[in-house]
């Protein structure tokens, strides 16, 4: 049992938060009250008597030192691990946003063909992906709704060899699970094939499940000139159908021109080639167009095995439901997770403010001292890591390389990625002690993520685990993160 306890020690050892202890602490031993504000001041953060005082409290375990104010190498390195020393700042993994403005402002967590357990030519359509979807905060889900046997809609991807599951188990799915993560509105994207018929069945289920929850009518008495705010329509679903449909009816896109005499709440979708286009022609007229109008997008039907495109693209020009396959892992889905990372992980997110007035200048493709210019030198110090993930396609008696890749992901000037050395053979506490600077040029769009991967000569690098948050999210000082694979 010793045995076992010293090897505990020994894996568990941070020479690196050693260091920075001893760094700190006077006598080499203990934390004062005061060395320990001199730790938090370099942090950026809080270095009042009172918060030191709260973190002896929280953190350190012997009693002796608890009692003196004092801080034991043990209770600085619980500290340090800690979920209050995150990378992200407490305050932002909290709702903290503004909820009362029109929900044109904000960026929207939103899935495509939600149904799909895999691709969208031969997967399985279940309720259970539904669940996924909205235990992670998304706030905008799809049914792809066509007439079932036995006057019951169904739901799956038309025309394919994907299985259908009935419409009314969804909805009893969502009606579940909508505010499990968010209290904020949900929308319910209804991509509508079924026979007059069949949509009035539908009206009746939603109707009858959903009960108080399903929005009817407007929020506000008077009719408003704009969409209300995710803090009105608190757990309040809204779905797109006929006389359903209260704010969010889907309208084919004419040209900006055509959009703005429509009310504010008609949504327009996009696929992500059209959005391309209009944020390569026109972006300025796009993120106008944003400010008060919601448009959505969509996967290229192209993508039969239902990957995804790059969201920081459409967020870039103001797009809110900028609606991803949820059930397919990789970059894409880990910006989106790390964009909503923010803001209680309620799936809203606001936008900065310069993308918010009907005349904005904004361009996304080229903001050279435009709005949201404001340039900021990130240089970010890589230390080390411990315990990875093993790689998915493990390799017969072959120990992990692992190397770090920090990645911006922006406006287009600001795309940049950087990495370190590989270490050899050490998936249990790998050290890499690289610094690397960035030019952040519009911040308030940029995500930072870092990525692990087990270096190979042989064949491509593997995937490890990652870990994306905004960059505004981000604590100064010394900091950690988990990685998830
Ligand atoms: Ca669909
Ligand atoms: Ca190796
Ligand atoms: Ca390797």
């Amino acid at each position: 049992n010793k045995e076992i306890r010293v090897f505990c020690r020994e894996l568990l050892r941070r020479p690196e938060l050693d260091a920075i202890f001893n760094h700190h602490s006077a006598d080499g031993f203990v934390l004062s009250t005061d060395d320990l504000r001199d730790f938090l001041k370099e942090q950026e953060e809080d270095c009042s008597v009172t918060h030191a005082q709260s973190l002896i409290l929280t953190y350190e375990l012997n009693e002796w030192a608890q009692k003196s104010h004092l801080m034991t190498p043990d209770g600085f390195n619980r500290y340090m691990l800690s979920k209050q020393n995150y990378v992200i700042n407490p305050d932002h993994a909290r709702v903290y946003q503004d909820m009362t403005q029109p929900l044109a402002h904000y960026f929207i967590s939103s899935s495509h063909n939600t149904y799909l357990i895999k691709d969208q030519m031969t997967g399985d359509s279940s309720t259970e992906p539904y669940i996924r979807a909205l235990n992670h905060g998304c706030r905008c889900v799809e049914l792809d709704c066509w007439d079932g046997d036995g006057g019951e809609p169904v739901i799956y991807h038309g025309h394919t060899l994907t299985s259908r599951v009935p419409f009314v188990e969804v909805i009893n799915t969502i009606n579940e699970n909508a505010f499990n993560a968010s209290p904020f509105p949900l929308i319910l994207s209804l991509e509508n094939h079924c026979s007059v018929e069949q949509q009035a069945v539908m009206a009746r289920h939603l109707r009858s499940i959903l009960g108080e929850k399903l929005l009817q009518r407007p929020l506000s008495t008077e009719k408003s000139k704009c969409l209300p705010s995710p803090e009105a329509g608190v757990s309040k679903l809204s779905p797109e159908l006929s006389e359903l449909v209260v704010y969010t009816r889907s309208v084919h896109f004419k040209g900006f021109d055509q959009a703005a005499k429509n009310s504010p709440y008609q949504m327009s979708s996009f696929s992500e080639r059209e959005a391309l286009k209009l944020i390569k022609d026109s972006g300025v007229l796009f993120v106008r167009h944003n400010s008060h109008k919601l448009s959505r997008i969509y996967p290229s039907g192209r993508r039969l095995q239902s990957s995804n495109y790059n969201p920081q693209q459409m967020w870039n020009a103001g797009c809110q439901i900028v609606a991803l396959n949820f059930q397919t892992p990789g970059e894409q889905m880990d910006l989106n997770q790390g964009r909503f990372q923010q803001n209680g992980l309620c799936g809203y997110v606001l936008k900065p403010p310069f993308m918010c007035q009907p005349d904005s200048t904004f361009n996304p493709e080229n903001v050279g001292g435009g709005p949201g210019h404001r340039p900021i030198l990130l240089t970010i110090q890589v230390i080390s890591a411990q315990q990875l993930p093993k790689p998915k396609r493990e390799k017969p008696r072959s120990i992990v390389d692992p190397q770090v890749w920090v990645e911006i992901h922006g406006v287009p000037i600001d795309n940049n990625k950087q990495k370190t050395h590989y270490v050899k053979n050490n998936g249990l506490n790998p050290r890499w002690n690289c610094t690397f600077n960035f030019i952040v040029r519009v911040p308030d769009l940029a995500l930072v993520r870092f990525m692990v991967e087990d270096h190979d000569y042989t064949s491509s690098n593997e995937f490890l685990g990652q870990y994306t948050l905004p960059f505004t999210s981000m604590q100064s000082g010394e900091r950690h993160m988990n990685v998830t694979s």
